[in-house]
């Protein structure tokens, strides 16, 4: 049995941040559409998620315009404080990830704004997206839920702004 000590897929979090905002959410839908069917939300207790807040979050989402969509999702990676951003951070990681999933299955739906039909992947992503495609079922997991856990604002580890109120 092999032991390491620092987390598997922490070179490909790294990665994953090093990559420009656009390229991360492009990479992240491109994992979706690969992944497909394999993600199943209703799994009967398999799940630490909470779908009511996954989706609350999800529906403030699919209210608002195709570009105010595409920036809330930016806002997230780029840990802008915004209100939104807040909700985002105080879930679990679990919740985080059905949060995404339902974002792209609204991708799939019609009512987020999709990726453009040309948008390409750069070469840092794509091989990125190779290594991920290579790695255990369990493993994609612990990836997944390492990107999207520190998006957003943890709303107790920032101070008070005066400009926003938040
Ligand atoms: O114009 O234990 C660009 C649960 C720029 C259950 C763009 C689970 C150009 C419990 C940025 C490209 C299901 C939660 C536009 C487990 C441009 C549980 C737009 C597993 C418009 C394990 C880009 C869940 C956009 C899993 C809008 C595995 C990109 C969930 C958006 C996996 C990308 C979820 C999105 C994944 C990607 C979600 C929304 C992989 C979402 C990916």
């Amino acid at each position: 049995m092999t032991y390491t000590t620092s987390n598997p897929s922490s070179e490909q979090v790294k990665g994953f941040q090093n990559l420009d905002v656009d390229q991360q959410l492009a990479l992240f839908w491109f994992i979706y559409t690969e992944m497909g069917e394999s993600i199943t939300p209703a799994a009967p207790g398999a799940s630490t998620a909470s779908p009511t807040i996954a989706e609350a979050l999800f529906n403030q989402v699919k209210e608002r315009s195709h570009e105010e969509q595409l920036q809330l999702q930016r806002d997230l990676i780029t840990h802008k404080n915004t209100q939104f951003a807040r909700e985002y951070g105080a879930i679990s990681a679990t919740t985080k990830l059905l949060f995404w999933y339902l974002l792209a299955q609204g991708m799939d739906h019609g009512t987020v704004i999709p990726v453009p039909s040309d948008y390409t992947l750069s070469d840092a992503a794509e091989a990125l997206f190779n290594q991920i495609k290579r790695l255990e079922f369990s493993e994609q997991m612990t990836l997944f839920r390492d990107i999207v856990s520190p998006m957003g604002v943890d709303p107790n580890a920032v101070e008070h702004d005066s400009e926003t109120g938040l």
